[in-house]
C-alpha cells in the first residue's frame, strides 16, 4: 500500500457517514496564454500523491470505495502537451482500485450520495461541482470546515510514507547545499549561488523547489525574506543560503550561513557560535510533550545570553525576553510544523493551547511523535530596528546600541535543520550539511 492509500483510508475513518470529494488543482495563468508551473494542491497530494492537475478523488467510507478521476485530453491537448494517463494506466500507477474520467463524476457522485449525512469537500470543489450538469446536492449540505480540520488533524504526524518522501529531499537537497558551499567565493553574484543550489537539485532529479531559494550576502541576509538575490559577493561576507527542493510536495527547507572565502572572521565566529548552540540545544531538547512556543522562549533565553556576553544586550536576561529586546536580533519564530504547505499547519491543536511563553509566534503546538518542524534561530542586525527612533528610546537600557551600530554592515547569521519527533529520546535530524565552524570552513571554497 502506498502512503496515499493509508491517508485516504485514515480520512475515510475519521468521516465516516458522509461523502468526500476533492478537486486537484488547475493550471494557472501567468501572463497571456503562459501558465505557472503547475503545483499540485497540498491536500490532493495528501489523498492521492498525483501531480497532473484537473483531476478529483471521490472517497465513499461506507461503501469502501475510492474512485480517482482523470481528465479526458483532446487531440489538441495530446497535441501540445502530450497524453495524460488513462483509467486502467492511473489505477495501476497512482495505486487507485477504481479510475474514471472526469465526465463521470456527477453520476457516480448521485449513484454514491444516497443514504449521506454531509458532502465533505472545500469550497473550491464545492464551487466546481455546483456547476456540473445534472448534479442535484439538494439534502446533502456540503461541510468544508470539517474535512479542513479532519486533513489538518492528519496531516499534522507524518507516516513513514512521508518522512521518506522529505528524507529524499533532504538528501538532495544537503546534497546541493554542499556543492553550493563548495562553489562559493568572492565576486560571484548571489544567482550564481542559486544556480548552483538548483541546478544540484535538478541533476539529482527533483525538479520543484519548496519555495523560492534565498542567497542573501552580507548585509542582505538581515533581510528575513530577502528575494533579489542579484547582489555582489564580497571577500569578507557571511553568505546566508535558506533553501529546499520538493518530491510530490514533501520539502526541505534548510538554512546555513558560510563565510564567502572560507574563513570566519572573529566577530562572525562569535554570532555564529551564539546561534548554532542555541539551535542544537533546542533540536536536543525537541520531544514529545515539549510545547513549541516554550523551546522558542528558551531560545530566545539563550541569544539574550550570548548576545549579552558580546556586550550587544545588558540587564536581566529574563527582563530582556520579556520587553522584546532580543527580539530587535531574533525576531522571527524558532520553528515550524515542515510538511506539504512548507509552513505547514498543526491543525486543532494550536486552538486548543493557550500560549504559555507569551510568545507572539504562529506555531503553537505541543510536539507529538512523527511531527516534522524546522529549527532555526538566527541573530540579525537589522537597520529598520536597530535605527528605529522609538524602539531605541523604549530599548535604551536594554541595547548597547552604539556597540549595535557598528554591526550594521554584519548581515546575520541563521542556521536551520529538519527534524522528526520520536516516541523517546531526542529527534530525528534529516538535514546532513556541514554546521560545525570548522566543518563549515572545510566545506567552502577559498577565495
Ligand atoms: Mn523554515
Amino acid at each position: 500500500m502506498n502512503p496515499f492509500q493509508r491517508h485516504r483510508q485514515a480520512l475515510a475513518s475519521r468521516l465516516p457517514d458522509g461523502l468526500i470529494v476533492l478537486a486537484g488543482g488547475s493550471r494557472v495563468l501567468r501572463n497571456g496564454d503562459v501558465p505557472f508551473p503547475f503545483r499540485q494542491k497540498s491536500d490532493f497530494l495528501y489523498l492521492t500523491g498525483v501531480e497532473e492537475p484537473d483531476c478529483v478523488v471521490l472517497i465513499d467510507p461506507r461503501r469502501k470505495a475510492q474512485t480517482l478521476f482523470i481528465p479526458k485530453v483532446d487531440s489538441q491537448h495530446r497535441v501540445w502537451l502530450g497524453p495524460v494517463p488513462g483509467p486502467a494506466q492511473a489505477r495501476s500507477r497512482y495505486g487507485f482500485p477504481r479510475a474514471l474520467h472526469c465526465d463521470r463524476l456527477a453520476a457516480e457522485i448521485l449513484r454514491a450520495k444516497r443514504g449521506c449525512r454531509a458532502l465533505y469537500a472545500d469550497r473550491d470543489t464545492l464551487a466546481k461541482l455546483g456547476k456540473l450538469k445534472g448534479l442535484g446536492l439538494r439534502g446533502l449540505p456540503g461541510r468544508p470546515a470539517a474535512l479542513r480540520d479532519a486533513l489538518d488533524e492528519l496531516r499534522a504526524v507524518k507516516s513513514p510514507g512521508e518522512i521518506a518522501l522529505m528524507e529524499t529531499a533532504s538528501r538532495v537537497s544537503g546534497g546541493a547545499f554542499r556543492a553550493a558551499m563548495r562553489a562559493v567565493r568572492p565576486g560571484m553574484a548571489e544567482y550564481e549561488v542559486q544556480a548552483v543550489f538548483e541546478s544540484a537539485c535538478l541533476k539529482q532529479g527533483l525538479r520543484h523547489l519548496a519555495f523560492s531559494s534565498i542567497v542573501a550576502a552580507g548585509r542582505n541576509a538581515a533581510v528575513l525574506h530577502y528575494h533579489h538575490n542579484d547582489a555582489t559577493i564580497r571577500g569578507g561576507d557571511l553568505v546566508l543560503l535558506d533553501a529546499g527542493a520538493e518530491r510530490l510536495g514533501y520539502p526541505a527547507d534548510i538554512t546555513r550561513t558560510f563565510p564567502a572565502n572560507g574563513r570566519f572572521t572573529r566577530r562572525q565566529r562569535d554570532i555564529y557560535s551564539i546561534v548554532l548552540e542555541t539551535q542544537k540545544a533546542m533540536i536536543d531538547r525537541a520531544r514529545p510533550g515539549v510545547v513549541s512556543a516554550d523551546l522558542h522562549a528558551k531560545s530566545m533565553t539563550m541569544i539574550a545570553e550570548g548576545l549579552k556576553s558580546l556586550g550587544l544586550l545588558k540587564g536581566g536576561t529574563a527582563g530582556l525576553v520579556e520587553n522584546g529586546a532580543v527580539r530587535l536580533f531574533y525576531p522571527h519564530g524558532l520553528a515550524h510544523m515542515l510538511g506539504l504547505d512548507v509552513h505547514d499547519s498543526a491543525g486543532g491543536r494550536k486552538r486548543k493551547l493557550p500560549n504559555p511563553a507569551k510568545v507572539p509566534v504562529r506555531f503553537v503546538a505541543k510536539l507529538e511523535p512523527g511531527f516534522a518542524i524546522t529549527v532555526e534561530p538566527g541573530i540579525y542586525f537589522i537597520e529598520a530596528l536597530l535605527r528605529d527612533p522609538a524602539l531605541r528610546r523604549k530599548h535604551r537600557g536594554s541595547v548597547d546600541f552604539a556597540r549595535a551600530d557598528g554591526f550594521l554592515d554584519f548581515g546575520g547569521v541563521r542556521i536551520e535543520d529538519d527534524i522528526v519527533i520520536r516516541p523517546d529520546g531526542p529527534p530525528r535530524n534529516l538535514t546532513d550539511v556541514p554546521k560545525e565552524i570548522d566543518e563549515v570552513e572545510a566545506a567552502c571554497g577559498r577565495g
